[in-house]
């Protein structure tokens, strides 16, 4: 079996200290961080997604493969940092109020910084006035909203607004992602980006911030 196939098989038996140590072994024999991300962890995680789905594997399997992939995709933080446009920029990420995933938040956290940004990570089940107000504080240009769920999502409305109620709603940029939103969804509650995997957003975040 090749090791991203082991990679991804531990992952999906949540087995988080052999993911780590086949990340690093991965590391070691030159694979890029790239490549194991995508065909070792990201395959994983897609594959438990099918079983969640299918109702073969629960939430406790789910959660216990969920933290395999946050604990290799660690590993892989210092190598993601990519190329092009680098920027310096205040970034506030969360995933919203009501939602508790957060591996593509902490892969959009992880390109982000490779970028050159300072993210302020405020976690999980964030609601909108802690975007609001720690952006205030910090004096971000960017709020990043993540939400992975289809009756979550409707939360990245209410941070539009309240990032207008506060009165900056002309300083901030609003930037959404996740599996259940898209272009069209990002135009009709008035945010700014819509991207669709945590690249785009990097690059779009240091778009904005070496404006
Ligand atoms: Co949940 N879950 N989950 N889950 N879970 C989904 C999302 C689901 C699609 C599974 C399914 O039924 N097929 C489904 C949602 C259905 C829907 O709303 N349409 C679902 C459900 C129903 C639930 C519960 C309600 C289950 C239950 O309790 N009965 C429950 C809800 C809990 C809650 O949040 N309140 C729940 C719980 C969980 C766990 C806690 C067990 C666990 C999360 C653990 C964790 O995150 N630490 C979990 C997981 C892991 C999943 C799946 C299997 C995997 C999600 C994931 O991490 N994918 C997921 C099924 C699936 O996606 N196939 C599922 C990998 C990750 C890299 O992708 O987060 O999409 P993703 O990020 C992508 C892009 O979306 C994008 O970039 C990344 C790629 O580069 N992106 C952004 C994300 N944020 C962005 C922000 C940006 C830009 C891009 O800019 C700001």
């Amino acid at each position: 079996m090749s090791i991203l196939n082991e990679i991804s098989q531990n992952l999906q038996q949540g087995k988080a200290k052999n993911v780590k140590e086949l990340v690093q072994q991965a590391i070691r024999e030159g694979i890029s961080a790239k490549v194991i991300l995508e065909e070792g962890l990201l395959a994983g995680m897609s594959i438990i997604g099918a079983k969640f789905k299918n109702n073969e594997v629960y939430v406790p399997d789910v959660l216990i493969a969920a933290r395999a992939m946050n604990a290799g995709s660690e590993l892989l933080k210092s190598l993601l940092a990519s190329n092009g446009v680098k920027a310096t920029g205040k970034v506030v990420l969360g995933t919203v109020k009501g939602d508790l995933h957060d591996i593509g938040k902490n892969l959009v956290r992880m390109m982000m910084e490779g970028k050159g940004l300072e993210v302020i990570d405020i976690g999980i089940d964030v609601p909108a006035d802690k975007f609001v107000h720690t952006a205030k504080e910090v004096g971000a240009q960017i709020i990043a909203c993540s939400a992975l769920l289809t009756t979550t999502m409707g939360e990245m409305k209410t941070i539009v607004e309240a990032v207008k109620e506060a009165g900056i709603r002309d300083k901030v940029t609003i930037m959404i992602g996740g599996a259940p939103v898209n272009e069209n969804f990002c135009k009709s509650i008035g945010a700014d980006i819509y991207t669709p995997d945590a690249a785009s957003a990097a690059e779009e975040a240091a778009r904005v911030c070496s404006k």
